[in-house]
């Protein structure tokens, strides 16, 4: 049986990061999506400086596609990403404004852009990365002319916009307890305690073979997210290897895909698990990361590697 059925029977959709121009023109591409993942992120199609070039101008194209396939196949929408410091727009980045002007534009974005897949996404990331790694704020643009307050107000605009769905602060290295996760939290339960519809957490998981986190402590933090209501989605799985790629090094791959599940599972509290990509081919890590590869669940060829066979195990084993 496919890997999405098998993730849908254990109770963990599985997801993967769509890239347009792939879906496009690699009907392959396609038919491994549709046929292993019950669920897409648009890796980088519905991102402020794609989907909105120009103050008055909108690009949907590439969004649309993405989630007219998903809508095809039965598959569920993450929505990614509404307030990012990165890939934005020089109009938006290098303009002059005024905190009401950016506040006005921003609120206009995301009813614009939210309110277009209303009912179609059920869970979007609002914010984004918004911590650095020792936990203080990461002095961004928006935090920059819109003051702390930018999280409330994203947040808020975003639930107008679709009451039904889950909205996510999102974010990478605080998949373990830590500074940073603990910033995070203390972010997240300020936001609430404010009253801001804030849902869950997402934990990216961009992973390195030879630095994994601990998995333990990877379930004591989804543990205490779970504690106060909140859900958390895997966001962005990849797990990188150093060249050169060997069988080994495969393996233990498959073996920290399967303990990353198995305490997703265990915790009961994760909704999603979705790899940042499908294939090495469009993987975003070798372009990234010089002298990496190999992160993902099927090689280039669209053949299964040892991970996804480690996956389906541990999806097999709920039922
Ligand atoms: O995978 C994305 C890559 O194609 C883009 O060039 C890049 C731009 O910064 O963003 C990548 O996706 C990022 C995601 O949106 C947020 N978390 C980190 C991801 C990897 O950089």
């Amino acid at each position: 049986m496919a890997l999405r059925h098998l993730a849908a029977q254990a109770g963990l959709p599985l997801g993967a990061a769509v890239a347009a121009e792939p879906l496009r023109r690699d009907p392959a591409y396609r038919a491994l999506l549709a046929r292993e993942f019950g669920m897409v992120t648009c890796e980088n199609a519905m991102k402020w400086g794609p989907i909105h070039p120009a103050l008055r101008t909108w690009a949907f194209r590439d969004a649309d596609a993405i989630v007219r396939f998903a809508t095809r196949h039965a598959m569920a929408v993450r929505g990614h990403t509404l307030v990012w410091h990165s890939q934005q727009p020089r109009w938006l980045e290098h303009g002059s404004w005024s905190r009401p002007a950016l506040t006005r534009v921003l609120r206009a974005h995301i009813a614009t852009l939210v309110g277009r897949y209303r009912g179609r996404i059920g869970a979007w990331d609002v914010v984004n990365e918004a911590v650095n790694d020792d936990g203080t704020p990461r002095p961004t643009f928006w935090r920059r002319v819109l003051g702390p307050k930018y999280l409330d107000l994203a947040f808020h605009a975003a639930h107008r916009a679709d009451p039904k769905a889950r909205l996510f602060y999102n974010d990478y290295n605080a998949e373990a307890l830590g500074e940073k996760s603990d910033a995070i939290l203390r972010l997240v339960d300020g936001m609430r305690h404010r009253g801001v519809p804030v849902h869950g957490i997402g934990l990216q998981a961009h992973l390195l073979l030879g630095d994994l986190p601990d998995f333990k402590s990877v379930a004591a933090n989804i543990t205490r997210i779970a504690a106060r209501g909140l859900t958390v989605q895997i966001t962005e799985l990849d797990i990188r290897i150093r060249r050169p790629v060997t069988a080994a090094k495969l393996r233990a791959q498959a073996d920290a895909y399967l303990a990353l599940a198995e305490t997703c599972l265990a915790s009961g509290a994760c909704t999603a698990f979705v790899t940042w990509g499908a294939t090495d081919k469009s993987s975003w890590v070798p372009g990234f990361f010089k002298g990496y590869d190999d992160a993902l669940l099927f090689d280039r060829a669209c053949r299964p590697k040892p991970a996804a066979r480690s996956l389906a195990e541990v999806f097999n084993r709920q039922v």
